[in-house]
């Protein structure tokens, strides 16, 4: 008797030391690059060229190297405010459609070089890395394809051109962590004189694969965006609309930039082979360039905060632009839209309600993956539950009668996004009601409703691909109703 006993305790001590593995990896996940990006957020995507003097969108690709004259250019303070902001990086046009280089590119007459601005001896780009070394960002460039100045485009002798260009810029210039590739292509132009319409095929011309590889091998930690990814994929709208179901999966292997693929771009694939998350670009007035016609058309800070909702808040990036204007300096106007932004930001998520609070679920891995972990504000611990379990439940409690109207989720995206529906109640009176329903969460979701005072939450995973694996919930009160 007293031997069963002993082997009793043996296996029951073996037993309770074997390490309980993490769930295998789902589907496609990010890329260290991509996980990276996914932790940008937030950042400022910069218009800047010729246009901003000649008050155009397009530039035709004639304009003289002369019009380019910033009077107070000054990068250090377009970092301040990104940073001032919240925003993590800053992406410039290094060359617009107008073919214009922001920097002294060896490649082409075409530049700041045989401008005014600073006799010549100008380089915005290294201005710009040199703030946003400063200030702690990152930088990311934009390289258009499609170029109206160069006599070259559109034949196959354009390719070492554009991919000189981008070697210079990845070269030069310290670590960028986005490379930006627009789907505008072909058109009428300037073409050194030639002033034509020169028409491209956008799946053939510019051999993207091979791009790519340049671009891998001058800066690997960068992630490639364009309207089919590689690494990062338009949203779809320049409204700054992300979808509310949104995966981080594409079927991206007949895709390509300037393709018809707008409409699906918002939700991505469901059963997409390849991890490649959205990014919303938007700009904070109409045009992408500085008009002094727009200064009054600024977006309010209201409007900027239900541009976080509608892009952070459903698993997107946001590229926010504040194009300078003609000093060279992001306008007044602008600056002062985005600081009272950040004010109302700042109070939106002032207090996180739920951390540290008392959890319990339905199910649960083991030690390493309890419930708490998803409100101990570590985002590298998840609750994840038992293989075969895919709709687990988890209540938190938050103690006494609390009021609520905002809560974030995230899934722990480096096994995978897994959860295709969920949905939020609170305890009240008793009853547990309602409060959101969603579909995909991903790397983050942020929803809103109404102030309710509770004191349990309840997330419920209503489907999911495999179990899921939540890395964090955050709950608010922000202000107002
Ligand atoms: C578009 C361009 O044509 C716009 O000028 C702007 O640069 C926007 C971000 O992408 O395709």
């Amino acid at each position: 008797m007293k031997k069963f006993a002993l082997l009793f305790i043996v296996i029951l001590v073996v037993s309770s030391c074997k390490k309980v593995t993490p769930p295998e990896l789902y589907g496609p996940v990010p890329s260290e690059s991509q996980l990276a990006w996914h932790e940008m957020e937030f950042y400022m995507f910069v218009h800047f060229t010729v246009n901003t003097f000649t008050d155009k969108e397009w530039g035709y690709g004639d304009e003289k190297e002369a019009v380019f004259n910033p009077t107070e250019l000054d990068c250090n303070q377009w970092a301040k405010v990104a940073s001032d902001a919240g925003m993590k990086g800053i992406i410039i046009t290094a060359k617009h459609h107008d073919g214009f280089c922001l920097w002294p590119s060896k490649l082409t007459e075409h530049s700041v070089k045989n401008s005014p601005w600073k006799d010549g001896q100008g380089d915005v780009i290294m201005e710009l890395r040199q703030a946003c070394d400063e200030y702690g960002l990152m930088m990311g460039v934009y390289l258009s394809p499609w170029d109206r100045n160069s006599s070259v485009y559109g034949t196959p002798e354009y390719l070492p051109y554009y991919r000189g260009q981008l070697t210079e810029l990845l070269t030069g210039y310290g670590d960028i962590f986005e490379v930006w590739f627009d789907g505008a292509n072909g058109g009428d132009g300037y073409y050194g004189g030639a002033k034509e319409t020169r028409k491209i095929d956008n799946k053939t011309y510019y051999d993207w694969l091979f791009t790519h590889v340049i671009v891998k091998e001058l800066q690997p930690n960068a992630v490639i965006f364009s309207d089919a990814g590689p690494d990062v994929r338009w949203v779809g709208n320049e409204k700054g609309m992300g979808s509310t179901t949104n995966w981080c999966l594409l079927n991206k292997d007949d895709m390509y930039p300037g393709g018809d693929f707008a409409g699906m771009l918002g939700e991505g694939n469901e059963d997409g082979k390849y991890w490649v998350p959205a990014e919303v670009d938007v700009s904070i007035r109409p045009g992408w360039f500085w008009h002094e016609s727009q200064d009054s058309l600024v977006r309010s800070p209201e409007n900027l905060l239900e541009l976080y909702y509608s892009s952070i808040g459903r698993n997107s990036n946001l590229l926010l632009n504040v194009p300078p204007d003609n000093r060279g300096l992001l306008n007044e106007k602008d600056v002062e839209s985005l600081m009272a932004f950040k004010e109302l930001l700042d109070k939106e998520f002032e207090t996180d309600l739920a951390k540290g609070m008392k959890v319990a679920a339905s199910d649960s891995r083991g030690k390493d993956f309890k419930s708490s972990n998803t409100v101990d504000g570590n985002p590298d611990t998840y609750w994840t539950t038992k293989d075969d379990v895919t709709t687990p439940e988890l209540i938190i409690d938050l103690g006494a009668g609390t009021e609520v109207n905002r809560i974030i989720l995230q899934e722990y995206i480096k096994l995978g996004q897994r959860v295709q529906g969920f949905k939020v109640e609170a305890l009240v009176d008793g009853e547990w009601t309602q409060l959101v329903e969603g579909t995909t969460i991903g790397n983050k979701v942020i929803r809103k409703f109404p102030v309710t005072e509770t004191s349990k939450i309840k997330v419920t995973i209503m489907k999911s691909k495999a179990c899921p694996v939540i890395s964090n919930i955050e709950l608010y009160r922000a202000p107002g109703e």
